[in-house]
């Protein structure tokens, strides 16, 4: 499906309460066009909530479940084994969770669901932190980003640790598609969540980068550039694992970090230190996803 194909309409309209240039927002509504009408979906609590589905001003066209912030995968596993016994097995099911929904707190719903194959699409919505409630430090969140509870000082200079591949643990469940996106690449994501969608019957997980002007500092305009550069500079792998198989879809030209990171305010603290441990963290993960994808040729 090419962005000319999409249709007009959407299943998650305007009106919604996002900040300006939010990507979750901008993940959700391309998803949606593509999704369609035929679609159940599933979030927990997060910004989408807030922004997209607070009764009554909720911005889905089509029916929306919310429980708990720890049971996305699992929720919308149940909507999905009900609509079976209904004998409806057209519906997509939908999970869209942020990062730390993911990563922390909904992570052992996933991975019971991913290990029982689930009919479920899953998409992250991976914005790298706790938005909705302050801009908190999630597994997602990249090393040295400022956050409010890795806050830059004398003691502590952002987060002391590095980002949880969640891709790479879906990997290791044999879901029977995986796959990472950006809003950078539009073809590339359109044909992602074309085939999570048509792939029917089984587990499927995307997870999408999706830029926050406020939390990551950043200017509102800058979203779709960042989103091509965490690409560039090995940050961030453009992969699909389908049925045992990766295969990487673009290769970064391994621009230095410090393109992307000068062009947010969370990281521009750090030292020349730091930026020379965020580069080889980029090359390292470069080199081991190529590892990865020779293993699973
Ligand atoms: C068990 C539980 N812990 C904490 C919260 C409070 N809480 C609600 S939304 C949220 C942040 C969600 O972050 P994320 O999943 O990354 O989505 P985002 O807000 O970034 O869209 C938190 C901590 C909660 N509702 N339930």
């Amino acid at each position: 499906m090419k962005m000319k194909d999409l249709p007009e309409e959407d299943w998650f309209v305007n009106g919604h309460t996002a900040c300006p240039g939010c990507g979750g927002a901008t993940v959700v509504k391309i998803a949606m066009k593509v999704f369609g009408p035929d679609t159940i979906t599933y979030f927990p609590a997060n910004c989408l909530l807030v922004f997209g589905g607070t009764y009554p001003l909720n911005s889905f066209k089509v029916p929306y479940l919310h429980v708990l912030f720890e049971n996305s995968a699992i929720c919308a596993a149940g909507i999905s084994r009900a609509l079976k016994r209904l004998g409806k097995t057209d519906t997509s099911v939908v999970a869209f969770a942020g990062d730390g929904g993911t990563a922390d707190i909904g992570i052992q719903a996933l991975s019971g669901a991913a290990e029982r194959n689930e009919d479920i699409i899953y998409v992250c919505y991976d914005n790298e932190a706790y938005m909705n409630t302050g801009i908190q430090r999630s597994g997602a969140t990249p090393f040295g980003a400022w956050t409010t509870t890795t806050p830059v000082g004398s003691v502590e200079a952002g987060k002391g640790e590095y980002k949880k591949d969640i891709p790479r643990i879906m990997m290791a469940h044999d879901a029977p598609y995986v796959a990472t996106a950006t809003l950078g690449f539009i073809p590339d994501l359109l044909k992602k969540l074309e085939k999570a969608k048509n792939k029917k019957g089984c587990f499927r997980y995307l997870q999408i980068y999706a830029p926050c002007p406020p939390g990551w500092r950043m200017d509102a305009s800058l979203g779709a550039k960042i989103s091509k550069m965490v690409v560039d500079t090995g940050l961030w792998t453009l992969y699909e694992f389908e049925d045992g198989k990766m295969t990487i879809n673009k290769k970064p030209k391994m621009t230095p970090v410090e393109e992307y990171t000068k062009l947010q305010g969370r990281f521009r603290h750090l030292t020349k230190e730091n930026l020379a441990a965020l580069q080889k963290y980029a090359e390292d993960k470069w080199r081991k996803d190529q590892a990865l994808a020779e293993a699973y040729s």
